[in-house]
């Protein structure tokens, strides 16, 4: 399968949210300690629920996962994943970043949060597709890509777009 053909094959996908806290020269990480994206740093965020906005989710889902309320936030990228195999993990991501919230990250069920240095990053660690977009996220930039993963959650095929403020 080529990307030009799950996208056409997937035109309406499931939305999930991304948020990134940042601080002077730090952002906020979480370790996934459960389901998709088990083991991996990332944001925090989940699945936009019935009638909710994709706002509202990111917010509910900070509080869920870390306990932080978060005041304001900035859309700045949407990723749209496909999964050759696995349709039913496909989904578009749309990422925040936030300066501005409320009390200190906490660990729950769902995640372990900490706080890393710009220039420290683990994307090794991380969702391949990570190290593409998030130098840009943290350099203040936006973004909209597609990505295409193999059974091994490789990526197979990519397409970005980077926009300059
Ligand atoms: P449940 O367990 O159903 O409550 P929920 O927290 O609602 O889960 P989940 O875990 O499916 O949703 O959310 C997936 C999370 O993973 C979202 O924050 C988006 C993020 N995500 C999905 N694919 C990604 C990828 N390739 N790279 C990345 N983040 C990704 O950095």
């Amino acid at each position: 399968m080529t990307l030009k053909e799950a996208i056409a094959q997937n035109t309406k996908l499931r939305q999930a949210t991304l948020l990134f806290l940042i601080k002077e020269g730090e952002i906020l990480l979480a370790m996934k300690k459960r389901g998709f994206g088990v083991n991996k740093w990332n944001g925090v965020g989940g699945k936009v629920q019935p009638g909710e906005s994709v706002e509202e989710a990111a917010k509910r889902e900070t509080r869920e996962e870390i306990g932080v309320e978060v005041d304001h936030l900035e859309k700045v990228g949407e990723l749209n994943f496909y999964f050759e195999n696995k349709s039913d993990w496909n989904q578009q991501v749309i990422v925040y970043r936030s300066q501005d919230w409320r009390g200190e990250p906490q660990e729950s069920e769902e995640m372990a949060p900490k706080w890393v240095r710009f220039d420290e990053v683990p994307y090794k660690e991380m969702w391949e597709d990570d190290a593409d977009w998030l130098p840009h996220l943290i350099e203040g930039r936006r973004f909209e890509a597609y990505f295409l993963f193999d059974d091994e959650e490789k990526v197979k095929e990519k397409e970005m777009r980077v926009i300059v403020l």
